[in-house]
Protein backbone atom coordinates (compact mmCIF):
# COMPACT_ATOMS: atom_id res chain seq x y z
CA UNK A 1 0.00 0.00 0.00
CA UNK A 2 1.64 3.40 -0.68
CA UNK A 3 2.33 5.40 2.34
CA UNK A 4 -0.29 8.16 1.70
CA UNK A 5 -2.52 5.49 1.35
CA UNK A 6 -1.77 3.89 4.74
CA UNK A 7 -1.10 6.99 6.68
CA UNK A 8 -4.45 8.09 5.83
CA UNK A 9 -6.64 5.20 6.77
CA UNK A 10 -4.62 3.89 10.08
CA UNK A 11 -3.18 7.37 11.06
CA UNK A 12 0.04 6.12 11.43
CA UNK A 13 2.96 5.22 9.13
CA UNK A 14 6.90 3.62 9.20
CA UNK A 15 9.37 5.08 6.87
CA UNK A 16 12.89 3.01 7.39
CA UNK A 17 15.93 3.77 7.38
CA UNK A 18 15.33 7.94 6.65
CA UNK A 19 17.89 9.73 8.87
CA UNK A 20 21.63 9.04 7.64
CA UNK A 21 23.44 7.55 10.89
CA UNK A 22 26.36 9.76 10.38
CA UNK A 23 23.85 12.77 11.47
CA UNK A 24 22.18 11.12 14.49
CA UNK A 25 25.69 9.83 15.80
CA UNK A 26 27.22 13.48 15.44
CA UNK A 27 24.11 14.98 17.55
CA UNK A 28 24.78 11.96 20.41
CA UNK A 29 27.74 12.89 20.57
CA UNK A 30 26.96 15.97 21.36
CA UNK A 31 24.02 15.42 23.48
CA UNK A 32 26.66 13.36 25.66
CA UNK A 33 29.63 15.66 25.87
CA UNK A 34 26.83 19.07 26.37
CA UNK A 35 23.69 18.03 27.39
CA UNK A 36 24.20 15.18 29.77
CA UNK A 37 26.66 17.02 31.77
CA UNK A 38 24.54 20.07 32.21
CA UNK A 39 23.41 21.92 35.48
CA UNK A 40 21.16 24.04 33.78
CA UNK A 41 17.16 23.76 34.18
CA UNK A 42 15.68 22.39 30.83
CA UNK A 43 11.92 22.59 30.14
CA UNK A 44 10.51 19.14 30.16
CA UNK A 45 7.85 17.55 29.08
CA UNK A 46 7.87 14.50 30.94
CA UNK A 47 7.30 16.48 33.82
CA UNK A 48 5.95 20.23 33.05
CA UNK A 49 8.89 21.75 35.23
CA UNK A 50 11.60 23.39 33.97
CA UNK A 51 14.02 20.80 35.94
CA UNK A 52 18.46 20.35 35.73
CA UNK A 53 18.88 16.61 34.15
CA UNK A 54 17.98 13.43 36.70
CA UNK A 55 20.24 10.74 36.04
CA UNK A 56 19.12 7.05 36.83
CA UNK A 57 21.61 4.39 37.69
CA UNK A 58 22.47 3.27 34.06
CA UNK A 59 23.64 7.17 33.28
CA UNK A 60 20.06 7.53 31.15
CA UNK A 61 18.33 10.96 31.44
CA UNK A 62 15.15 10.23 33.07
CA UNK A 63 13.43 13.66 31.93
CA UNK A 64 12.53 14.20 28.24
CA UNK A 65 13.66 17.34 26.67
CA UNK A 66 11.20 20.21 25.25
CA UNK A 67 11.93 22.12 22.15
CA UNK A 68 15.25 21.14 21.60
CA UNK A 69 16.19 22.39 18.01
CA UNK A 70 16.11 26.06 19.14
CA UNK A 71 18.71 26.11 22.42
CA UNK A 72 19.94 29.26 22.83
CA UNK A 73 22.78 27.69 25.27
CA UNK A 74 23.59 24.83 23.50
CA UNK A 75 23.76 26.46 19.12
CA UNK A 76 25.80 23.65 18.10
CA UNK A 77 23.44 21.19 19.13
CA UNK A 78 20.17 22.55 18.39
CA UNK A 79 21.61 23.15 14.70
CA UNK A 80 22.37 19.53 14.60
CA UNK A 81 18.98 18.67 15.71
CA UNK A 82 17.89 21.17 13.01
CA UNK A 83 19.60 19.34 10.29
CA UNK A 84 17.70 16.67 11.10
CA UNK A 85 14.25 17.76 11.96
CA UNK A 86 14.19 19.51 8.84
CA UNK A 87 16.18 17.24 6.35
CA UNK A 88 15.15 16.77 2.89
CA UNK A 89 14.19 13.18 3.74
CA UNK A 90 11.88 14.14 6.37
CA UNK A 91 10.57 17.03 4.14
CA UNK A 92 9.90 14.68 1.34
CA UNK A 93 8.15 12.24 3.32
CA UNK A 94 6.18 14.74 5.18
CA UNK A 95 4.94 15.75 1.42
CA UNK A 96 4.50 11.89 0.35
CA UNK A 97 2.15 11.11 3.17
CA UNK A 98 0.27 14.19 3.35
CA UNK A 99 0.34 16.03 -0.14
CA UNK A 100 1.09 19.08 1.13
CA UNK A 101 3.94 20.99 0.08
CA UNK A 102 5.46 22.28 2.93
CA UNK A 103 6.38 22.18 6.13
CA UNK A 104 6.91 24.02 9.44
CA UNK A 105 8.50 23.00 12.81
CA UNK A 106 6.34 23.46 15.09
CA UNK A 107 7.71 21.76 18.55
CA UNK A 108 10.52 19.45 19.55
CA UNK A 109 11.30 16.82 21.99
CA UNK A 110 14.28 14.37 22.97
CA UNK A 111 14.28 11.17 25.16
CA UNK A 112 16.82 9.38 26.54
CA UNK A 113 15.01 6.80 29.39
CA UNK A 114 11.07 6.15 28.48
CA UNK A 115 8.85 8.44 30.08
CA UNK A 116 6.02 6.09 30.04
CA UNK A 117 3.97 8.69 28.31
CA UNK A 118 0.30 8.53 29.18
CA UNK A 119 -2.20 7.53 26.05
CA UNK A 120 -3.33 10.74 24.12
CA UNK A 121 -3.50 12.77 21.28
CA UNK A 122 -1.58 15.56 20.02
CA UNK A 123 -3.99 18.29 18.85
CA UNK A 124 -5.57 19.08 22.51
CA UNK A 125 -1.86 20.54 22.94
CA UNK A 126 -0.97 21.73 19.52
CA UNK A 127 -2.49 21.33 15.70
CA UNK A 128 -2.92 22.99 12.77
CA UNK A 129 -5.80 24.90 11.80
CA UNK A 130 -7.77 23.63 10.23
CA UNK A 131 -7.36 20.69 12.61
CA UNK A 132 -6.32 17.54 11.73
CA UNK A 133 -3.34 18.04 9.78
CA UNK A 134 -0.15 17.94 12.17
CA UNK A 135 2.54 15.22 11.20
CA UNK A 136 4.73 13.82 14.10
CA UNK A 137 8.00 12.34 13.63
CA UNK A 138 9.51 9.59 16.02
CA UNK A 139 12.73 9.12 15.31
CA UNK A 140 14.91 6.49 16.86
CA UNK A 141 18.09 7.15 17.12
CA UNK A 142 19.82 3.53 18.09
CA UNK A 143 17.90 0.63 17.79
CA UNK A 144 15.14 0.75 20.48
CA UNK A 145 15.01 -3.09 22.52
CA UNK A 146 11.55 -3.98 23.06
CA UNK A 147 12.80 -3.60 27.16
CA UNK A 148 12.97 -0.24 26.94
CA UNK A 149 9.16 0.36 26.74
CA UNK A 150 8.38 1.73 22.75
CA UNK A 151 6.60 4.01 21.55
CA UNK A 152 3.17 3.07 20.74
CA UNK A 153 0.25 4.11 18.45
CA UNK A 154 -3.57 2.56 18.15
CA UNK A 155 -4.25 2.18 14.92
CA UNK A 156 -7.04 3.69 12.95
CA UNK A 157 -7.49 6.20 16.45
CA UNK A 158 -7.48 8.93 13.93
CA UNK A 159 -10.83 8.52 12.66
CA UNK A 160 -12.17 8.86 16.01
CA UNK A 161 -15.06 10.87 17.39
CA UNK A 162 -13.85 13.49 19.19
CA UNK A 163 -13.67 12.36 22.41
CA UNK A 164 -14.87 16.43 24.00
CA UNK A 165 -16.73 17.71 21.95
CA UNK A 166 -19.87 16.59 23.66
CA UNK A 167 -18.53 19.09 26.52
CA UNK A 168 -17.20 22.65 26.23
CA UNK A 169 -15.94 22.16 29.57
CA UNK A 170 -14.19 18.92 29.81
CA UNK A 171 -10.97 19.29 31.94
CA UNK A 172 -7.97 18.31 30.50
CA UNK A 173 -7.71 15.76 33.15
CA UNK A 174 -11.08 14.19 32.53
CA UNK A 175 -9.93 14.29 28.72
CA UNK A 176 -6.63 12.38 29.54
CA UNK A 177 -8.90 9.49 31.19
CA UNK A 178 -11.89 9.59 28.47
CA UNK A 179 -8.59 8.52 26.47
CA UNK A 180 -7.16 6.32 29.31
CA UNK A 181 -10.27 4.14 29.19
CA UNK A 182 -10.51 3.95 25.08
CA UNK A 183 -7.12 2.79 24.91
CA UNK A 184 -7.81 0.80 27.61
CA UNK A 185 -10.59 -0.94 25.78
CA UNK A 186 -8.57 -1.16 22.23
CA UNK A 187 -5.86 -2.45 24.22
CA UNK A 188 -5.32 -5.46 21.78
CA UNK A 189 -4.76 -3.33 18.87
CA UNK A 190 -2.01 -1.18 20.14
CA UNK A 191 0.71 -1.53 17.88
CA UNK A 192 4.71 -0.84 18.90
CA UNK A 193 6.89 -1.33 16.18
CA UNK A 194 10.31 -2.21 16.09
CA UNK A 195 12.38 0.66 15.08
CA UNK A 196 16.38 1.10 14.35
CA UNK A 197 18.56 3.96 13.83
CA UNK A 198 17.69 6.05 11.58
CA UNK A 199 13.74 4.59 11.22
CA UNK A 200 11.09 6.99 11.72
CA UNK A 201 7.49 6.73 12.67
CA UNK A 202 5.07 9.34 11.27
CA UNK A 203 1.71 9.61 13.02
CA UNK A 204 -1.26 12.03 12.92
CA UNK A 205 -2.39 14.85 15.34
CA UNK A 206 -5.72 12.66 16.23
CA UNK A 207 -3.66 9.45 16.17
CA UNK A 208 -3.88 8.11 19.78
CA UNK A 209 -0.09 7.14 20.89
CA UNK A 210 2.12 6.90 24.35
CA UNK A 211 4.63 4.70 25.50
CA UNK A 212 4.61 1.20 27.22
CA UNK A 213 6.22 0.88 30.34
CA UNK A 214 9.79 0.02 30.85
CA UNK A 215 10.71 -3.85 31.66
CA UNK A 216 14.30 -3.01 32.24
CA UNK A 217 15.71 0.28 32.78
CA UNK A 218 19.05 -0.47 31.68
CA UNK A 219 17.90 0.14 28.34
CA UNK A 220 17.87 3.44 27.02
CA UNK A 221 15.23 4.86 24.11
CA UNK A 222 17.14 7.46 22.65
CA UNK A 223 14.96 9.17 19.94
CA UNK A 224 13.85 12.58 18.99
CA UNK A 225 9.67 13.42 18.24
CA UNK A 226 8.99 16.72 16.07
CA UNK A 227 5.56 18.25 15.29
CA UNK A 228 4.91 19.79 12.08
CA UNK A 229 2.03 21.73 10.57
CA UNK A 230 1.44 21.97 6.47
CA UNK A 231 3.13 25.74 5.78
CA UNK A 232 -0.18 26.79 4.40
CA UNK A 233 -2.31 26.47 7.78
CA UNK A 234 -2.21 28.19 10.92
CA UNK A 235 -0.97 26.86 14.25
CA UNK A 236 -2.79 26.44 17.32
CA UNK A 237 -4.92 23.52 19.12
CA UNK A 238 -8.26 22.44 19.14
CA UNK A 239 -9.20 25.45 20.99
CA UNK A 240 -7.28 28.79 19.66
CA UNK A 241 -5.53 29.89 16.81
CA UNK A 242 -2.13 31.25 17.55
CA UNK A 243 -1.98 33.48 14.28
CA UNK A 244 0.49 36.16 16.31
CA UNK A 245 3.32 33.87 16.28
CA UNK A 246 6.79 34.25 14.11
CA UNK A 247 8.76 31.95 12.80
CA UNK A 248 12.65 32.01 12.16
CA UNK A 249 13.83 29.95 9.22
CA UNK A 250 16.61 26.76 9.21
CA UNK A 251 18.12 26.27 5.55
CA UNK A 252 14.17 26.88 3.98
CA UNK A 253 12.04 25.55 6.82
CA UNK A 254 10.40 27.28 8.89
CA UNK A 255 10.22 26.75 12.79
CA UNK A 256 8.88 27.96 16.19
CA UNK A 257 9.59 27.76 19.51
CA UNK A 258 7.37 27.67 22.24
CA UNK A 259 8.65 27.20 25.63
CA UNK A 260 11.90 29.43 26.05
CA UNK A 261 15.06 28.74 27.60
CA UNK A 262 15.02 28.43 31.51
CA UNK A 263 15.02 32.22 33.15
CA UNK A 264 13.35 33.46 36.64
CA UNK A 265 10.66 35.42 34.36
CA UNK A 266 10.27 32.05 32.06
CA UNK A 267 10.21 30.13 34.97
CA UNK A 268 7.27 32.18 36.75
CA UNK A 269 4.98 32.45 33.58
CA UNK A 270 4.99 28.64 32.81
CA UNK A 271 4.10 27.76 36.97
CA UNK A 272 1.02 30.99 36.44
CA UNK A 273 0.25 28.70 33.25
CA UNK A 274 0.16 25.73 34.97
CA UNK A 275 -1.87 26.60 37.71
CA UNK A 276 -5.39 27.17 35.20
CA UNK A 277 -4.39 24.56 33.44
CA UNK A 278 -7.10 22.10 34.42
CA UNK A 279 -9.18 24.84 34.82
CA UNK A 280 -11.33 25.39 30.88
CA UNK A 281 -12.68 28.80 32.20
CA UNK A 282 -9.61 30.47 33.96
CA UNK A 283 -7.44 28.75 31.10
CA UNK A 284 -9.91 30.56 28.65
CA UNK A 285 -9.14 33.74 29.75
CA UNK A 286 -5.94 33.84 30.40
CA UNK A 287 -5.54 32.80 26.41
CA UNK A 288 -7.50 35.84 25.25
CA UNK A 289 -5.33 38.30 27.05
CA UNK A 290 -2.30 36.35 25.63
CA UNK A 291 -3.56 36.82 22.18
CA UNK A 292 -4.39 40.33 23.26
CA UNK A 293 -0.76 40.80 24.41
CA UNK A 294 0.68 39.49 21.57
CA UNK A 295 -1.65 40.99 18.88
CA UNK A 296 -0.23 44.41 20.08
O1 LIG B 1 7.95 9.02 22.91
C1 LIG B 1 7.08 9.22 23.74
O2 LIG B 1 7.07 8.66 24.82
C2 LIG B 1 5.94 10.16 23.46
C3 LIG B 1 6.13 11.16 22.38
C4 LIG B 1 4.92 12.00 22.19
O3 LIG B 1 3.88 11.72 22.70
C5 LIG B 1 4.96 13.17 21.33
O4 LIG B 1 6.04 13.58 20.88
O5 LIG B 1 3.86 13.76 21.09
Amino acid sequence: MQPNIYYQEHGYVVLRNLIPAQLINQLLEFYAQQIVPSKQPFFRQSTNKYEPNQLNEYGHVKQSFLDIHDYQKYPKFSNLAKEIYCHESIQNALKQITGFDAFNLMQTMLFDKNTETQSHQDWWYLDSIPNGNLTAAWIALENIDERAGRFYVLPKSNHNPDFHSDDANLSHSQWLQRISQYTEKHKDEITAPALNQGDVLFWNSKTIHGALPTINPSFSRKSLTAHYIPSVYEFGNLFTTKNYITYKNYQGVNFYRNQPDYSLLNNFKFKLKTSVYDSPILLKLMRSIQKKISSR
